[in-house]
């Protein structure tokens, strides 16, 4: 199509391109660019065109501006329809989304499990005190796990009946006190390391008992370690978990791989929501002992130069005295409702939490 006017024959061929250009435009932003092209006030090309309006006679102005001011009407529909059309079919138009009284989705925030807190927290005061993490295979053998301890095959818990077999001497350790023996055969003393790490033995699933647990073992060996060090050690440590109230006793007991044993009890101070102080009953936390010589001198020790003393426990058992959880299996079942009673950053939204 020919014009006489040059002006309006250029309007209309940008008209062309422009409807063009904003039926293929793929979003809202593109949309935008577009329109401060064609419609913008500096700019946009229409403007640049009207720009030339002046050196036109006075009688051909008239009808260029009314040309532009149609073109400029076509162009503004055309983009409010592409618009549209985009927010109907799912498009993103650059707009916020419309309904914004919808309730906003539910943010899962993590916690750690309390059974690691309860490990964290052992680890920090072992630490304090010198101590180091040492790391050791699940899968060990029957030397690792039973006769560098001092413990014949045919003690009990050796028994298949017992302990979770692979292959042959090939076993689960059903404690981490072979990670100390490979580490007594790879460093002379001074030895002072704690031992965190899953465990595993042929045992039922219940309130107090589970076939894999974790267990944290400890153990220091040097020139004159003393069962001083040991009680004061073990003590220290039981006022620093339980708080510094607490009553702690050593009753004999018997391991094949400590002489003398003993089992660790502690006596906690209780405060009541009325702020009276109340004692608990004694709760066995550890076992423990003066590491036996036999074991000293399986890993090539000088027996008569070093002693020292070992204890082990089971941190989901003392989450549990800690807490005053009834199951066992309340660990394992990762219900979000009971796990996130013990995730302190974030309240739990169904438990009630004083400020304290
Ligand atoms: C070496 C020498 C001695 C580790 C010890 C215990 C006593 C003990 C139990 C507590 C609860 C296991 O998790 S539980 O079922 N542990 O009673 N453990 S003395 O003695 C060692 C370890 C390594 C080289």
């Amino acid at each position: 199509m020919t014009h006489q006017n040059p002006l309006i024959q250029t309007l209309q061929e940008l008209e062309t391109e422009a409807l063009d250009a904003i039926r293929a435009v793929p979003d809202g932003d593109a949309l935008e660019v577009l329109r401060v092209s064609y419609l913008g006030r500096k700019e946009g090309r229409i403007s640049g065109i009207l720009r030339g309006l002046g050196a036109l006679a006075a009688d051909e102005r008239p009808p260029v501006g009314a040309e532009a001011n149609r073109v400029k009407e076509s162009l503004r529909e055309a983009l409010e329809a592409r618009e549209a059309e985009m927010s109907t079919s799912g498009e993103d138009t650059g707009a916020p989304a419309e309904d914004l009284t919808l309730p906003a989705r539910h943010r899962w925030s993590g916690g750690i499990h309390p059974v690691n807190q309860v490990i964290d927290e052992i680890w920090t005061i072992f630490q304090s005190m010198g101590f180091v993490r040492a790391r050791g295979p699940e899968a060990d053998t029957e030397w690792y796990n039973f006769l560098a301890l001092n413990t014949p095959l045919d003690h009990p818990a050796a028994d298949e009946q017992d302990t979770l077999y692979l292959k042959d001497s090939v076993l689960l350790r059903s404690h981490t006190s072979p990670v100390q023996v490979r580490t007594m055969e790879k460093h002379e003393p001074p030895i002072r390391i704690l031992a965190p790490g899953m465990v595993y033995r042929r045992d039922s699933y219940d309130a107090t008992h589970t076939p894999a647990f974790a267990q944290i073992e400890g153990l220091v060996v040097d020139e004159g370690i003393s069962f001083v060090d040991f009680k004061a050690t073990l003590a220290e440590f039981a006022r620093r978990f339980w708080g510094p109230g607490t009553k702690v006793r050593f009753r004999p007991s018997f391991f094949p791989f400590t002489e003398p044993s003993a089992e660790v009890d502690v006596k906690r101070m209780i405060t009541m929501k009325d702020g009276t102080r109340v004692e608990s009953d004694w709760i066995e936390i550890m076992g423990a002992g003066m590491v036996d010589p036999n074991v000293l001198e399986n890993v090539g020790y000088d027996a008569e130069r070093y002693t020292g003393f070992a204890f082990g426990m089971g941190p989901a058992r003392i989450a549990l005295l800690k807490y005053g959880v009834p199951d066992l299996r309340m660990f394992f079942q990762n219900d979000v409702r009971f796990l996130s009673q013990f995730t302190s950053q974030f309240p739990s939204q169904f438990t009630e939490r004083s400020a304290t």
